[in-house]
């Protein structure tokens, strides 16, 4: 006869602690981290929310290129097939230009101070020169390598 009571009393104690943690949920679940922590049906709705991929997916490899009388800084960029490149052109002296003639980019001939940014999808692999159009820069060193990792 006593574990009927026993029992009736872990239920009651049981209910009453249910009841507590559902009271607990709907006024302060979606609140604290530490709830989300503790609770195990919160926590485990969050792989839904998965923005790391979406984030990598849309990855800009930014660069910033300085060109001066008569060369370029750095002198080399590598990028992997298939990235989105931005490359911020900064003409710090002289009249230059950027271009990469197997990508279209062409930054206009200016003057320094100029900053141009150019935007290319970076879709074919190997060694690309990019150079500066004026006189003869080019031959006098104003030059970089564009490398395309397969
Ligand atoms: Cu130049």
């Amino acid at each position: 006869m006593k574990n009927i009571y026993v029992i009736l009393i872990i239920l009651i104690i049981l209910t009453g602690v249910l009841f507590f943690f559902g009271m607990g949920k709907k006024a302060e679940a979606p609140v604290s981290t530490s709830d989300i922590m503790e609770n195990g049906v919160i926590s485990n709705n969050m792989p839904t929310i998965d923005t790391p991929d979406t984030k990598e997916a849309l990855a800009i490899k930014e660069f910033v290129v300085t060109g001066q009388n008569f060369s370029f800084e750095p002198a080399m960029i590598k990028v992997k097939k298939g990235d989105r490149v931005k490359i911020t052109f900064q003409n710090t002296e002289g009249f230059h230009d950027f271009r990469i003639d197997e990508y279209g980019v062409a930054a206009k001939q200016a003057k320094s101070p100029a900053t141009e940014v150019l935007e290319f999808t970076a879709d074919q692999a190997g060694s690309f020169e990019y150079y500066c159009s004026v006189g003869t820069h080019r031959s006098m060193g104003m030059k970089g390598t564009l490398v395309v990792e397969e």
